[in-house]
């Protein structure tokens, strides 16, 4: 049975990943600081299969944390690890360049850009042990384009495309794919995070349209990570239909 390591799995992409591969025959890792979900999600997805389920929880801006918990995972599933999904990522805030605050800069480059290198530095010799793998970075539009307010959580994308660009020719010789996948709007807690629990703000980022759902991202994942094994999606852009680019929305009133 093959295991699959996803960041981030406490909601969102991460958790609909989860139920995908887990219904798939999957052993799952599964990550998040919030682990006060770990129980109702370890009970959810029982229903779903029958593999092996291993919380780990740690901070992914945490180096120490993020070697700890990857020494601690169970030799049956480190030998069988076959993907790494790095999701965990999270924007804050949607203000200009110059009216930043810069905790929140942090949070974002430390999360999205060093926590995604933690974890990859980690994870690696695992794939590397079992003959290869595969890793899929989840990027964002914000990686393509920049947008008004978009400043750092842009650049943190940016990066994370790079850092798929970069993996892919590195891995080469270890048998190691990396697929990029880059979403648009997707309705999940991403904007109730962004914009710090205010709920109603976060619920307008989609209303008059269909954004994406989670389901749309885990479909993703499971369609990189069943090709055949000559092929390799290096790059996949998903957008809500009533979405063009980063800021252009077809939407009713
Ligand atoms: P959610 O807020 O629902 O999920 C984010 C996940 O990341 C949670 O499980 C959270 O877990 C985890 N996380 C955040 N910060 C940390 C941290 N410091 N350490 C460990 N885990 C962390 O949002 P999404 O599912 O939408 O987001 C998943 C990824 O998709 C992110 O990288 C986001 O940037 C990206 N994305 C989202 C889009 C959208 O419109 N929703 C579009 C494009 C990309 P916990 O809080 O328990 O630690
Ligand atoms: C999340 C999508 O457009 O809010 O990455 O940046 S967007």
């Amino acid at each position: 049975m093959k295991t699959i390591l996803i960041t981030g799995a406490t909601s969102g992409f991460g958790l609909a990943i989860a139920k995908k591969f887990y219904a798939q025959g999957y052993n799952l890792i599964l990550t998040g600081r919030r682990k006060e979900r770990f129980a109702e999600i370890e009970s959810i997805l029982t229903e779903l299969g029958e593999g092996k389920i291993h919380f780990l929880h740690f901070d992914v801006r945490n180096n120490e944390a993020v070697k700890q918990a990857v020494n601690q995972i169970p030799a049956d599933l480190a030998n069988s690890l076959s993907i790494l999904v790095n999701n965990a990522g999270l924007a804050l805030g949607r203000s200009t360049i110059d009216a930043g605050v810069t905790e929140d800069w942090d949070a974002m480059m430390d999360t999205n850009v060093k926590g995604l290198l933690y974890v990859s530095k980690a994870v690696i010799p695992l794939l590397q042990n079992n003959g290869g793998g595969q890793i899929v970075n989840i990027a964002s539009i914000a990686g393509k384009e920049v947008y008004p307010g978009g400043n750092v959580y842009c650049a943190s994308k940016h990066a994370v495309d790079a850092l798929s660009r970069a993996m892919r020719i590195d891995l080469l010789k270890d048998n190691i794919a990396v697929s990029n996948i880059a979403p648009g709007a997707a309705d999940t807690e991403f904007s109730l995070v962004r914009f710090k629990g205010d709920a109603q703000t976060a619920k307008d980022v989609y209303k008059g349209y269909t954004p994406l759902f989670a389901e749309d991202i885990a479909d993703a994942v499971e369609f990189v990570c069943n090709r055949p094994r000559h092929v390799n999606i290096d790059d996949l852009l998903i957008m809500p239909r009533a979405q063009a680019n980063a800021t252009i929305f077809k939407k009713e009133e």
